[in-house]
């Protein structure tokens, strides 16, 4: 024996560093640390929830029940790693969760409680995907409990046993950095929480701590897994290569990012449709996830319309309206055969797009410097800004 230490470098550790690497070379983050931080984060959360198996299915499931049946859904590649990481011994199968008919649990309810519930589970994104019976369902499971300040809901680490949708009081948000617990947000009187150790067997990703006495509802686990995970899911799944697609959204934390998935909606439009008319009110919106669209606007004499530009998958637009609270600058059309859009509503756009503000406020200067020397000496031009 030499008594030499023989040092075995981890399968996959290579492979893993070097990807890394790219990423960080690629994206070149102000930030290394951080950047370290969520793109190991969201590694640990893919290899948790997306098996290539469990991706796969959910894939071809949310084709077949898609609101669009003529165009295929991509399915996310597959991933490198280990082909599945259980943290509570439970396999995410979506098709499983629906065998079960056993009936759902129901929590008897005064008819106050019924009303204030209906209140709070109108704005729940996750429940979007959810029909009439389902979200009847939904309702009928879900249990009362008051919250007192100081008190923790949920435990970072812990295994997850609730989802809970708030009705009312303040929540504090807690994420374990360097092993200090930090404030990183906060819900106040609305909003949901919970879901991320039931969709994907994860432990607790953050500590929920009451700062103002409320009323939260609660779903528990199995239930959730039945009645809400495999829609839910699917959608998630569904968007992740439209989100990954959009650079703006790169903007967002992976967590943010998955809210947008909860509230997009598909949309398919055939080759010279109009999305936009400009002059109208703007409550939408869009990611162009396949095809293109042309952009133009009005000439002064009203006699025809002239093309600004085009935009392709990854890009966005109808956001303009949208932060300025002025009628659509531009019309956009479908083009060069059929276009599928996402889009997120005016109220999503307001809760979930803050990250990204800045630089689509950066853009509007963009526009208009081009809208100025453009029209500038064909029209008095308009301030796009104001
Ligand atoms: P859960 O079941 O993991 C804690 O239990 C819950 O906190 C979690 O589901 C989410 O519903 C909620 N990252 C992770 N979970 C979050 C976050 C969050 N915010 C709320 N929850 N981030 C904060 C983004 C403002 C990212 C922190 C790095
Ligand atoms: P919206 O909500 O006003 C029309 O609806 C959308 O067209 C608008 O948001 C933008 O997302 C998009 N000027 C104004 N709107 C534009 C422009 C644009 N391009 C795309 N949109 N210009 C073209 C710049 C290449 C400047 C005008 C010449």
């Amino acid at each position: 024996m030499s008594g030499k230490k023989v040092v075995q470098i981890p399968p996959g550790f290579k492979d893993l560093l070097q990807d890394f690497t790219v990423a960080v070379l690629k994206e070149t983050p102000e930030d290394v640390v951080e950047f370290a931080i969520e793109y190991f984060t969201r590694l640990r959360m893919e290899k948790i929830s997306q098996s290539q198996e469990g991706a796969e299915a959910a894939a071809e499931a949310a084709e077949a029940d898609s609101d669009i049946d003529d165009e295929p859904m991509q399915a996310p590649p597959p991933r490198r790693g280990p082909r599945r990481v259980a943290v509570a011994g439970e396999s995410f199968d979506p098709e499983k969760e629906d065998d079960d008919d056993t009936p759902v649990v129901n929590h008897p309810k005064t008819e106050e409680q019924r009303q204030r519930l209906n209140e709070a589970v109108k704005h729940i994104l996750l429940f979007r995907c959810l029909d009439e019976d389902q979200m009847r369902d939904v309702i009928n499971a879900m249990f009362e409990r008051r919250c007192q300040p100081g008190e923790k809901v949920i435990t970072q680490g812990e295994d997850g046993d609730n989802f809970y949708v708030i009705e009312s009081g303040v929540y504090d948000i807690y994420v374990l950095i360097n092993g200090q617990d930090t404030k990183v947000g906060q819900y106040d009187n609305k909003g949901s929480f919970g879901e991320l150790a039931l969709m994907y067997n994860a432990p607790r990703a953050a500590t929920i701590q009451c700062a103002s006495s409320g009323s939260i509802w609660a779903m528990d686990r199995d239930t959730f897994r039945r009645l809400v995970l495999k829609k839910a899911f699917q959608k998630r799944v569904m968007y992740e290569n439209l989100i990954d697609s959009v650079p703006l959204l790169k903007e967002l934390a992976p967590y943010e990012r998955m809210n947008i998935a909860d509230a997009l909606k598909s949309r398919v439009y055939e080759d010279g449709d109009c999305i936009i008319v400009q002059g109208d009110v703007g409550n939408e919106m869009y990611f162009i996830e396949d095809g293109e669209v042309r952009i133009t606007r009005k000439t002064q004499d009203g006699s025809g319309e002239m093309e600004l530009s085009r935009l392709q998958k990854g890009g966005y637009f109808g956001e303009l309206a949208l932060l300025t609270k002025q009628p659509r600058a531009a019309n956009v059309y479908a083009c060069g055969g059929k276009c599928k859009v996402a889009v997120l509503d005016v109220g999503s756009f307001e809760r979930l797009l803050g990250p990204c503000l800045d630089i689509m406020r950066r853009s509007i200067d963009n526009y208009q410097q081009q809208l100025t020397s453009l029209f500038g000496s064909m029209e008095a031009v308009p301030d796009l800004r104001a």
